[in-house]
């Protein structure tokens, strides 16, 4: 086990930290996601504005059949294959049809984890106010293979409500139904903001199986509540199994034995966000969190420290601090570093940038915060 002993370890700290997170990211298993519409109906539109880095046009786009490819990107733990062509006459429509039918149980039936898709996006147009035999047909098809999710996309006129209706008694056996504008639609004196795309990530999270939900939230940029929720319960359940409840003691003398156990949580907690953390911000965030830059991170001074301000977390007699103590110690700094992480998402999603004083500041009162209501 690694020590965090000495003035400079925690810049070993840091760095075992962003090793972590790059071994965590590469073992993760891809959500695969098939978006599946006419051309024009805004399939691009809603892959970018979900999730991050313009990943429609910004992706390397790998033609898998003549009518469907595979859009990755480096670091984005994500595979969205992308339909064409499924608009073209009723010849080209069936054999699009059984081409991409096909090509679904085939990569479903290798059993390779990383290939296997988990969901299929169903967009239609809600201005086309229509949904035609074919269409449907081939919804009922698809459900019968995996989760489907209708897409009703730029969903401007109230009409939309009426066709998801529609649909919706058409029963198809889809998973759901989202109404939604991807992007903000602007002419004169008409404004429509975005919408639905919350509703279909969280809609989308529900269904997937657990062993994809965090790449899903990794790469999407929308619902930054869903990313703050899975990190905070993970948390709990990781703080949980590595104290016991109670009170199992815990050798303070050689208190560096907290840290790695720290550095998997906070890699762990940085995975689910999604984030592109630079080492000079994840180091304001953790000497915060240390509450002493430079020197042994979250060993003794940590807790001493914690101890100075907040009296009611125990006692150091004998060199021991309780499990109870630990978990205390250990939950307020996963929670505040989740504070960290969302401030961080938000305005990274937003393009703005924001000080590394700034995070520290907000870090540095959250865990006070935190500390304090775990006290009580
Ligand atoms: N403002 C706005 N425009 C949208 C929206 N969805 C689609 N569009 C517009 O509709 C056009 C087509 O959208 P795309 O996202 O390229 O459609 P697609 O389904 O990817 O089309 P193909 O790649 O040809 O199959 C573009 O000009 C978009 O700007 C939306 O939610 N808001
Ligand atoms: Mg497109």
């Amino acid at each position: 086990m690694r020590e965090y002993q000495g003035k400079i370890t925690s810049m070993n700290f840091i760095n075992d930290i962003l090793t972590k997170t790059k071994d965590e990211l590469e073992k993760m298993i891809p959500v695969n996601i098939m978006v599946i519409g006419k051309t024009g109906v805004g399939k691009s539109t809603l892959i970018n504005n979900i999730f991050r880095e313009q990943l429609a046009e910004t992706g390397i786009g790998k033609p898998v059949t003549r009518h469907l490819r595979k859009i990755s990107k480096e670091g984005i733990p994500i595979n969205i294959y992308d339909t064409r062509g499924i608009e073209l006459d009723e010849k080209t429509q069936h054999e699009v049809r059984d081409e991409i039918n096909n090509e679904i149980d085939r990569i479903n039936k290798e059993n390779n984890a990383k290939e296997y898709i988990h969901i299929i996006w169903y967009c239609i147009n809600a201005q086309s106010n229509r949904i035609e035999d074919y269409e449907v047909n081939w919804i009922k098809e698809l459900s019968r293979k995996l989760p489907v999710i209708v897409v009703l996309t730029q969903s401007i006129f109230s009409q939309s409500k009426e066709l998801e209706k529609m649909i919706d008694n058409l029963n198809c056996d889809i998973s759901g139904i989202q109404r939604i504008v991807a992007e903000p639609f602007e002419e004169d004196n008409f404004r429509i903001d975005r919408f639905g795309l919350k509703e279909l990530v969280e809609m989308t999270y529900e269904i997937l199986p657990e062993g994809v939900k965090r790449s899903f939230n990794n790469a999407q940029k929308v619902h930054i509540q869903r990313k703050v929720e899975e990190a905070r319960s993970w948390s709990l359940g990781y703080i949980t199994t590595s104290f016991g409840v109670g009170f199992t003691p815990i050798p303070f003398a050689d208190a560096a034995i907290l840290a790695p156990i720290q550095v998997g949580m906070i890699a762990h907690i940085t995975t689910i966000f999604g984030v592109k953390l630079e080492k000079a911000l994840l180091t304001s965030i953790v000497s915060s969190l240390a509450g002493v830059t430079g020197a042994t991170f979250l060993g003794r001074t940590i807790v001493a420290n914690l101890f100075k301000l907040f009296p009611g977390v125990g006692t150091i007699a004998g060199g021991i601090i309780s499990g109870s103590t630990a978990s205390i110690v250990t939950t307020g700094l996963a929670f505040s570093y989740i504070e960290a992480m969302r401030i961080v998402a938000e305005n990274e999603y937003k393009g703005i940038s924001v000080s590394n004083e700034e995070i520290q500041n907000k870090v540095k009162e959250e865990l006070g915060k935190q500390i304090k209501k775990r006290l009580k």
